[in-house]
């Protein structure tokens, strides 16, 4: 069987922000592949890294993309499976491009898309688990614990008082 879930990439010079979403589901123990395809340069290898995967066994498909970020849009068209989009910074708006190209996708073929950048990669990974964990109880719990192990770290946060004291 494939990954559970692939990662795909519009140019290899997203993997230093989507790499965030590997780690995250290597912490979750959810099995993932990554792949370089474009929406614009590779359309034909696009579709078929798609068509392959999903016949693999893939259940979601987290696409990460800046400028005319329509990798998603792309891989939502080939599937009737989830399609999570990050919109990547570096292009004329910082990533507002990236998003409003993830995000707006006409009515019938979602993309849900999350937020720009280092977070959206990690929530996009989160959410592909929350996907996955509906039928599966072990990986609902791996989640609860790491929700609750961040929300430890919260309450357990101290600042410095006023003048540096504690
Ligand atoms: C997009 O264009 C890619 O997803 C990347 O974010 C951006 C720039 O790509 P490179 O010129 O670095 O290959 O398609």
């Amino acid at each position: 069987m494939s990954a559970q879930v692939v990662i795909l990439l519009g140019s290899a010079s997203d993997w230093p922000v989507m790499q965030a979403a590997a780690a995250e589901l290597e912490a979750l123990s959810v099995s993932w592949n990554a792949h370089v395809t474009s929406a614009h340069r590779t359309p034909e290898r696009t579709a078929t890294i798609v068509r392959d995967a999903e016949a693999a066994g893939a259940r979601v498909f987290i696409c990460g993309a800046g400028m005319a970020a329509h990798l998603a849009g792309a891989v939502a068209a080939q599937t009737l499976r989830p399609v999570i989009g990050v919109p990547l910074a570096g292009g004329i708006a910082d990533g507002l491009d990236a998003l409003l190209s993830t995000v707006q996708m006409p009515g019938g073929i979602p993309v849900a898309t999350v937020a720009v950048g280092k977070a959206g990669a990690k929530n996009a990974a989160v959410l592909a688990a929350q996907i996955l964990a509906i039928d599966d109880p072990r990986l609902a719990e791996r989640l609860a614990a790491v929700r609750a192990a961040k929300a430890r770290d919260i309450e357990a946060t101290e600042l410095p008082g006023p003048g540096g004291g504690a």
